[in-house]
């Protein structure tokens, strides 16, 4: 009423929401400044972006900023407006007749509002649906021009732009991201070609080999039908059911059950193509080509207990780690690296190039490197770009080319289809996130959410209205199947069935569980206890013990052990007796502890534990080393906020004990303060924290009189045989600067699996 007597557009009580204090408040009555035109001052352009916001990007990078300059809003200095752009005099009343009366059927403004509100969700993915994105860019070492005439290929420092999604699997939208599961690798590629969409995952094989099983397994894996339990987890009867009926899954379900299906981070985990794809050079001569990614900062995962205590604190784990990563400037970066090998050599293989359930190991085909991909610039939208990006495995360019997987084949069925309903219509293509930077011109019309406004009569092909155009690129410059031998195809004809070595479901599941560490085994054994733990149906998990006695007995037996099975079940008859003899029965690559990264300990997030009488000086030596390295030093204490300390100024404490608990942080530092650690001492969160660091196996420093500390929780710088544990460094308040050095080397090794308590 105060509004309305002064006659003001808007409620004084919201004066500040408004924008008065900062003088861009609505002008009652008065002149208002006229609306600039898309893409000038109302949009966030590089002009106007600041590194706060993660707009900017390095200058001739990020070519795709400027097409989604046109659609950018930012509403700085402007009026409401309808979606008609007709500004709005008041946001907070219904049009009413009479204070106290009825609500107006003709307050066109409330019902806009509350109409586009009621719309504003979109189905969700129905595999995949949580995810998180960045945009970068793809960098070339040298011309590929030898095997691809793919645009990416073709220079030495030609730059690409990419939008990279990561994802989980079997969550839905607002599920936690530590969840045991797969994780999605999809990048799309901007080319000057189109776009080339490479679909991939975290782990280089896949659960089935025929398109034809996918509905079922996801069927499988989601949550129970009938009461909608458990989300995002696999460990539930219908899951082991189905694979333990499908002794093809048996490979993938030992990468999903090792330390693999918990990243760190997305920045440290690998990337894979999968299915073997074909490069084609100018010439039109084919290659086949499987796809790595691997990352500079190296391959790292959390450890069960630690991912399930997270997902608690933080289920948003992931998406965090990579949002603050590339707003520090510690930009995720990845190398691609190729695996090339001819029809040939892939007849030759005791494997079937054709099976996504098989790897070709690095010792029998090397990788090699032929660029570089940095993620520098988080989203402007989550649901603009994140959400509506649409990958399909159809998207592929000149020079890139599809082999003739089975499960392949579903997939460039499946996506375009999916995105028709998620996404409302045919028109995906012109979501600014999905639209390519090459200009498109073709003779498709209509369709919901129209966007581009095609111009002339013309709209068939061949025609002489409009000279001809869109014309046929023709062969030189067009996509060109590859024109597939189909001698096979002759002698067979349609048939439903597979290759014999598909049948081979043991042989890599052995190789991948051989080749790992003691503690990579250790881990994976458990957690086929806890997931087969969950499983109500004794019957399911016999038969999974049963097919696991066919990879490795050794599996076999701790699962069976740790479940109570007793003597072990017969091992599942075989689909192949005599499996053909691999090339390689070992392959150190397969391991996590392969790929250490590049050493630096950038990005890593370590506490620091403050508390009233904490000696500032200790602080600020251990803030400042951090810092130096990359790393991001916080000061957690019993309470967030000034920390009085023992000699100097407070300081400030950026979390609490309680807001980020132990398991949340890398590695943790104790400083020198005898208060301090009194204080720590009394708060039972303290222990929880140490221990929690400890039992992870992370790097702790205990300076000065905080070895107590170390002391109460029964944390001893020595492994159960007497030798030293290098992740507990404890060290007089005078040797901080050497224990400081000592500290960020064991940092850098990530974790002390020696300690492995679980
Ligand atoms: Fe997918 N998959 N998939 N998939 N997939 C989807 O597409 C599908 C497979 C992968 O961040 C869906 O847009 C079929 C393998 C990723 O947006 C859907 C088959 C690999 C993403 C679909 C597979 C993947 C998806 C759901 C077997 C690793 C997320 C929404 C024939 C190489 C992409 C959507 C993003 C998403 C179908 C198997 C990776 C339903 C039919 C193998 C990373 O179309």
């Amino acid at each position: 009423t105060q509004a309305l007597a002064a006659g003001m557009p808007h409620n004084p009580t919201k004066a500040a929401e408004h924008g008065f204090a900062n003088g861009v408040a609505p002008q009652p009555g008065g002149t208002v400044e006229p609306l600039s035109r898309l893409p000038g001052g109302s949009t966030l352009s590089e002009e106007n972006g600041t590194e706060k916001t993660g707009s900017m990007a390095p200058a001739g990078v990020n070519s795709t900023i400027e097409p989604l300059d046109r659609v950018r809003v930012d509403s700085a200095g402007q009026r409401l407006t309808t979606n008609q752009g007709v500004p709005i005099a008041d946001n907070q009343n219904s049009l009413k007749y009479g204070l106290r009366g009825p609500v107006l059927l003709e307050d066109f403004v409330l019902r806009e509002k509350l109409t586009h509100f009621d719309h504003e969700r979109i189905p969700e993915r129905i595999v995949h649906a949580r995810g998180s994105a960045a945009h970068g860019f793809f960098e070339c070492y040298a011309p590929q021009t030898e095997y691809t005439k793919a645009a990416p290929f073709q220079e030495a420092g030609k730059v690409t732009p990419v939008f990279v999604r990561f994802s989980t699997v079997a969550g839905e939208r607002g599920s936690k991201d530590t969840a045991r599961d797969v994780r999605g690798f999809a990048v799309k590629f901007y080319t000057d070609e189109g776009n080339w969409d490479l679909v991939g995952n975290n782990i280089p094989v896949f659960f089935i080999q025929d398109a034809m099983k996918f509905p079922d397994l996801v069927h499988a894996v989601k949550p129970e039908p009938h009461h909608g339990m458990p989300q995002a987890g696999s460990a539930h009867d219908t899951f082991w059911d189905f694979v333990s009926l499908m002794p093809e899954s048996t490979h993938m379900l030992m990468w999903a059950m090792s330390d693999r299906a918990i990243p760190r981070s997305y920045a440290t985990m690998q990337g894979f193509g999968v299915h073997s794809y074909r490069l084609v050079n100018e010439a039109g001569v084919s290659v086949f080509v499987k796809f790595h990614w691997q990352p500079k900062y190296g391959t790292h995962s959390l450890v069960w207990d630690e991912a399930v205590k997270i997902s608690g604190a933080d289920p948003d784990y992931h998406r965090r780690d990579l949002w603050e990563r590339i707003e520090a400037g510690a930009y995720p970066e990845w190398e691609l690296c190729l695996q090339i090998f001819t029809e040939e050599q892939a007849e030759q293989f005791s494997f079937d190039i054709l099976d996504a359930t098989k790897l070709i190991p690095e010792e029998l085909v090397p990788l090699i490197p032929v660029g570089r991909m940095v993620l520098n610039r988080n989203p402007d939208n989550f649901f603009a770009e994140t959400e509506q990006v649409a990958f399909c495995t159809a998207h592929v360019v000149p020079g890139i080319d599809f082999s003739n997987d089975p499960l392949l084949a579903g997939r460039i069925h499946s996506y375009v289809d999916t995105q028709i309903t998620r996404l409302g219509g045919p028109n995906f293509h012109e979501i600014p996130i999905n639209a390519p930077v090459a200009p498109v011109h073709n003779n498709q019309r209509d369709g919901l959410h129209r966007q581009a406004i095609p111009r002339g009569r013309v709209s068939y092909e061949p025609n002489s209205l409009g000279g001809g155009c869109p014309f046929q690129a023709g062969a030189a410059q067009g996509f060109v199947s590859v024109p597939a031998r189909i001698q096979a195809q002759e002698e067979q004809g349609k048939v439903r069935g597979k290759p014999e070595k598909f049948a081979d479901h043991y042989t890599q599941a052995t190789l991948f569980f051989e080749s790992q560490t003691p503690v990579e085994q250790a881990h994976i054994a458990a957690a086929f206890r806890f997931e087969l733990s969950k499983v109500t149906v004794p019957a399911i998990r016999e038969r999974m013990v049963a097919s696991l006695r066919n990879a490795s007995e050794q599996l076999a037996s701790q699962v069976a052990e740790g479940l109570g099975i007793a003597p072990l079940p017969e091992p599942l008859p075989r689909a192949l007796a005599q499996p053909a003899k691999p090339e390689v029965d070992r392959s150190p690559a397969l391991s996590l502890m392969a790929r250490p990264g590049d050493g630096s300990i950038q990005a890593r997030k370590i506490a620091i534990l403050v508390a009233p009488g904490v000696v500032a000086g200790s602080v600020a030596l251990l803030q400042a080393a951090l810092l130096e390295q990359g790393a991001v030093p916080r000061l957690v204490g019993p309470r967030i906020g000034s920390v009085a300390t023992a000699d100097g100024e407070p300081l400030q404490a950026d979390a609490s004990m309680e807001n980020e608990p132990g398991f949340l942080f890398d590695a943790l530092v104790l400083p020198d303060g005898e208060q301090a650690v009194a204080a720590l001492a009394k708060d039972g969160h303290t222990m929880e924290f140490i221990k929690d660091q400890y039992r992870h196996g992370k790097t702790i420093l205990a300076l000065g009189a905080s070895s107590a500390l170390l002391q109460k929780a029964e944390v001893s710088d020595k492994l159960p045989d007497g030798s030293a544990d290098a992740g507990v460094i404890i060290a007089l308040a005078e040797d901080a600067e050497t224990a400081a050095r000592a500290f960020i080397s064991a940092v850098a090794l990530h974790r002390h699996p020696q300690r492995e308590m679980d």
